[in-house]
């Protein structure tokens, strides 16, 4: 079987890793076409890669007649356009978080897939593809745990880009943590509150940072994240899932301890997410290719997925604003048969 043509619109930080990962650790698939809105670096990731051009236009990459599948890292208020595009071509797509920017384009798209009555789209949640996140989920669908309570979660970053805003740390980092909940426990989440402690001196001016997020879900489950993007440390993700007849954690991110000079004893933390998920990064873009070159199209978060993470950051939002707790808004997934 040829090897799957890949676009890869998009060559900032992550989609310059994907078509590196796409033209070494993948098999069974090559980077055709790079776009970017910087021309040049687009021209200069293609000249790196044997076979590869640079279509300046991102609507023109989609439809590109060497390209079989998209993988979308572009910024996330392009996305539902080219989205879009790739369901009129019929292109299967790979799109990193956020589905979408907002609600109701997010479902706008999932009730364009729908009709179209072929899956094409999958969102980039790569905790799914986490070797640990991948034990946990297997813990608690066997059983033994018996039934899941509570989730307990860390989310700490050493510093976010300076584009970051409070309501950023709800949409793209605590996103991770509602596609996990909805993920580990099958089950929508109905209610989220944001709570704002006391903020970190060195987060900058007008930055809510700290921030803890309870969420609940449709089975009356409780899931608290704290989420703290500017600690000058490392990268700490961490997950402690309380259940019935006992609990587990992951993301101790323990590696090797060294005991050293008189009186040391320690190691070292994981610096960022592209370290601490590389491995899950490989695996799902493996999956990915595998499943749309056997004409699955998709093995991982739906567009549905991605909308529901988007109403739930909606409500994220709001909680951030008015301190209460909100109800997240969605239509039942019944209704967009197909979804
Ligand atoms: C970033 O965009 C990611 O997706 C990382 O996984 C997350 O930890 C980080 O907080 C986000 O800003």
């Amino acid at each position: 079987m040829s090897d799957l043509r890949v676009a890869v619109l998009g060559v900032g930080i992550m989609g310059t890793d994907h078509v590196e990962r796409l033209s070494s650790r993948i098999s069974g698939a090559r980077v055709t076409v790079v776009n970017d809105f910087i021309a040049e670096k687009a021209e200069a990731v293609a000249a790196g890669i044997p076979g590869c051009r640079a279509v300046a236009d991102p609507l023109d990459a989609i439809a590109d007649p060497d390209v079989d599948a998209v993988v979308l890292a572009t910024p996330g208020p392009t996305h539902d356009k080219q989205l879009l595009a790739c369901l009129e071509h019929g292109k299967p797509v790979l799109c990193e978080k956020p589905l979408t920017t907002d609600v109701e384009s997010s479902l706008e798209v999932v009730r364009r897939e729908a009709e179209l009555g072929k899956r094409l789209i999958q969102v980039g949640f790569m905790r799914r593809f986490d070797e640990e996140y991948d034990r946990l989920k297997n813990l608690l669908d066997g059983g033994e745990l018996g039934r899941a309570l509570v989730l307990h979660c860390v989310h700490r970053n050493p510093a976010v880009p300076p584009s970051f805003d409070s309501s950023m740390i709800v949409k793209d980092s605590l996103v991770h943590e509602v596609d996990v909940t909805r993920f580990l426990f099958d089950e929508e989440i109905t209610s989220i509150q944001i709570l704002r402690p006391a903020t970190n001196p060195g987060a900058p001016e007008g930055i809510q940072d700290p921030q803890i997020a309870i969420l609940r879900t449709a089975g009356g489950k409780h899931v608290d994240v704290e989420l703290f993007v500017t600690t000058g440390v490392a990268y700490e993700v961490r997950t402690e899932l309380v259940a019935e007849k006992g609990s587990a954690i992951i993301g101790l991110d323990i590696g090797l301890i060294r005991k050293g000079a008189p009186g040391t004893w320690g190691g070292e933390i994981t610096p960022g997410f592209r370290e601490r998920f590389g491995r899950a990064y490989d695996i799902q873009f493996q999956r990915w290719v595998d499943a749309v070159r056997s004409g699955v199209n998709v093995d991982g978060p739906t567009a549905w997925d991605g909308y529901a993470a988007a109403a739930v950051c909606a409500a994220g939002v709001q909680s951030l604003q008015s301190g209460g707790v909100v109800e997240v808004d969605m239509v039942a997934r019944a209704s967009i048969p197909g979804a």
